[in-house]
């Protein structure tokens, strides 16, 4: 009995870490964001990436007027996440892209 609830709880510890972590299937790629004009622009191109299904964590650099999406490349695509951001006014391509 006690044996069972240990296996369970370590099913269930491994199962979070896999889903948190990084783990096959997750990618990080930095695209090149246009028409970042003024201050709040980089905080709608954050929450319009944020809000695409898959997506993990986002970084928006007003400065080098780039963003840096880590997602999960089974829920959805480079090609997803730079129509996002065109959709909200502000077209992006792929400058660098990593396999974690
Ligand atoms: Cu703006």
């Amino acid at each position: 009995m006690i044996m069972k609830r240990l296996i369970t709880l370590v099913a269930l510890t491994a199962g979070l870490l896999g889903s948190a972590a990084a783990y096959a299937g997750e990618q990080t790629v930095t695209l090149a964001v246009q028409n970042m004009t003024c201050a709040s622009c980089p905080y709608i191109v954050k929450s319009t990436l944020a809000a695409v299904p898959g997506v993990a964590k986002v970084e928006v650099s007003f400065e080098t007027k780039s963003a840096t999406v880590t997602f999960n490349d089974q829920k959805t695509t480079v090609a997803a996440l730079a129509e996002a951001t065109t959709k909200a006014g502000y077209p992006s391509n792929v400058v660098e892209a990593r396999t974690q």
